[in-house]
């Protein structure tokens, strides 16, 4: 098998893809990302067996977090900034091994924090390296030698299947964690437990002492670190940006060049805005970047005009027609089919695509987005391809503001049940059940999203009920934080003991490792009977999947009618 990769949920036939991903992942890629996972296990072992301190590590943490979020379905798929990603890891790695090896004779005080730029030298635990798994000491120094060495470290290296199941589990909550905390960190936020337990989690995946109901446990820790990692970004986001509130987003188009921004950075869309003020650019948004339109900082700017597209899945017809560049800040990145839009799209962050300009930031998180402005000027405005307005912002604060109203719509019955239907969408034809599953929800039901899973119904018109929307967007998958303080908030109304009395029923859709630590920080929440589609992961093997099912009720979809009356009692 020349690569193996089963971690979203267009995994080929539902079980892994073996030759190149669905996702158009070559088998170069997922290898050099299966050693770069690999590297940082390493990295996490010697942190964790040298009792090294999280709160010293400042670049070491950065870069942890970024390896991981390179590694997410659809955010890059540039095999030589894996390969240079590789390098600098290993090179950290090999830095913090010999500050914590005993046999290390260069005690030279102040040496391991300049060259680490740590706070202060870390003491740690003297530990015999010869003793560390091969992740923390494995050499490559080519791509040939990484390929090769990558061969023997993928997630078939675990031959247990439910062990490598529970493992991967992890590593995915993980990786969706570490994106929601780089998120955080662009605006100047960082809750260092999070470092703490990815190195806790990252390390614990090689150890072999483990049983299957410790990596159980992990999986919940996964969970309630999940929640830490959204809360943070939360108040990173409302902090610098301001509490989302309802707006309208205009999803046809003007007749200004234009620049499409993707991906889920509101600190890269803040300086994009700030470097097209006044040039005769607009900025449209795209997929999982629609939501910032809800934040009050972004409403000032003139030439932030609307929303453009659909999903992630539908981007190849779609930068087709817009015409001017598309800047990605994470995922989800399509290969482009053709040069011409290849040449359009530009790249930042973890986010890398071969062909596409990458644009770094500087020491100080600044990044210079003139080149992207300059080609939108040369190129002609977007082509229409819809037009009208869609309505969100429902996030925590926008709906307790609405709260009386809401709860008087649930004394009177006027809201019967809430569903949330938050997640990712995708291109399987089987996601057409969430279309037709909301337009079969009765009228007397409101939709509870976040994520891109919303594309799926959000241009539908389902009306409201006495005002309130019937689609209520909280805004992106990491917003899904938003839905949950909400649930808890109408427990604590209603005074309701379990938050599984709620009327509120949870119908997701998932796709990607954000969601998966969505989902584990819904469970860490209490949320049970949680149903999953349109496939459950493949990375859950049958033990591993009867244990969420027996312990947390989590259930598949069936057809549409059948779901329906299952959630509706009848
Ligand atoms: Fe396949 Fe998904 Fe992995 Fe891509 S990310 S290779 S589609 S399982
Ligand atoms: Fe969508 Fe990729 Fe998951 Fe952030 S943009 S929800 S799939």
């Amino acid at each position: 098998m020349s690569m193996f990769c089963y971690q979203c949920q267009e995994a080929a036939k539902g079980k892994g893809c073996s030759v190149k991903g669905v996702c158009g992942k070559s088998e170069e890629v997922a290898k050099l990302q299966d050693l770069l996972i690999y590297t940082v296990k390493g990295i996490s072992e010697i942190v964790v067996k040298g009792e090294l301190e999280a709160k010293e590590l400042g670049e070491v943490n950065h870069e942890v977090l970024r390896s991981l979020f390179m590694t997410i379905t659809n955010a890059n798929f540039d095999g030589d900034a894996f390969v240079k990603e590789i390098k600098k890891m290993t090179v950290l790695r090999n830095q913090l091994r010999d500050m914590v090896d005993a046999a290390n004779k260069k005690n030279n005080p102040g040496f391991f924090q300049k060259l680490l730029g740590l706070k202060k030298e870390q003491t740690g635990k003297k530990i015999n390296v010869s003793a560390l798994h091969d992740a923390a000491r494995f050499e490559t120094a080519t791509k040939a030698e990484m390929l090769k060495k990558a061969a023997n470290v993928g997630i078939l290296a675990t031959k247990n299947e439910d062990v490598r199941s529970l493992r991967e589990l992890i590593t995915y909550g993980v990786k969706g964690l570490a994106a929601y905390a780089e998120h955080a960190l662009n605006l100047g936020k960082e809750d260092l437990s999070l470092y703490g337990f990815i190195y806790e989690a990252m390390a614990a995946t090689l150890d072999d002492a483990l049983s299957a109901d410790d990596l159980v446990a992990l999986t919940l820790k996964t969970g309630q670190f999940g929640v830490t990692a959204m809360a943070l970004l939360d108040g990173a986001n409302t902090g610098k940006y301001g509490n989302p509130e309802i707006t309208e987003v205009n999803i046809g188009v003007k007749k200004n060049p234009a620049i499409l921004i993707s991906g889920h950075d509101l600190t890269d869309l803040e300086q994009l805005l700030e470097q097209t003020k006044g040039t005769g650019v607009d900025v449209y948004t795209h997929s999982e970047m629609l939501p910032a339109h809800y934040y009050p900082a972004f409403k000032k700017y003139d030439n932030f005009v609307g929303n453009y597209g659909n999903a992630w899945w539908k981007q190849l017809e779609e930068f087709e027609s817009f015409n001017g560049p598309i800047l990605f800040t994470t995922n989800c990145i399509v290969p482009p089919k053709s040069d011409e839009v290849r040449g359009r799209i530009f790249t930042t962050g973890a986010s890398g695509h071969p062909g596409c300009t990458h644009i770094e930031a500087d020491g100080s998180g600044k990044k210079d987005f003139s080149k992207v402005i300059e080609m939108a000027k040369r190129l002609k405005a977007p082509t229409e391809i819809e037009t009208g307005k869609i309505v969100g912002g429902f996030a925590h604060e926008q709906v307790f503001a609405l709260a009386d109203k809401v709860v008087d719509a649930v004394k009177s019955g006027a809201i019967k049940k809430f569903f949330v239907m938050a997640g990712c969408d995708g291109r399987m034809k089987s996601r057409d059940y969430y279309t037709e599953f909301a337009q079969k929800l009765p009228q007397d039901t409101v939709i509870l999203t976040a994520g891109c899973a919303k594309y799926r119904y959000n241009k539908l018109d389902l009306g409201d009920i006495g005002g309130i929307p019937r689609v209520l967007d909280a805004g992106q998958c990491n917003d899904s934080y938003s839905l949950a303080l909400i649930a808890l908030k109408l427990k604590e109304v209603f005074e309701l003991n379990d938050i599984n009395e709620l009327p509120i029923a949870y119908n997701i859709a998932w796709y990607e490792q954000k969601a998966v630590i969505v989902l584990l920080a819904l469970l860490h929440l209490g949320v049970k009977n949680i149903h999953l589609g349109p496939t459950l992961p493949a990375f859950l093997s049958a033990n591993v999947a009867n244990v969420l099912i027996d312990t947390f009720g989590i259930g598949g979809i069936d057809s549409v009618d059948a779901d329906m009356a299952m959630f509706l009692g009848a």
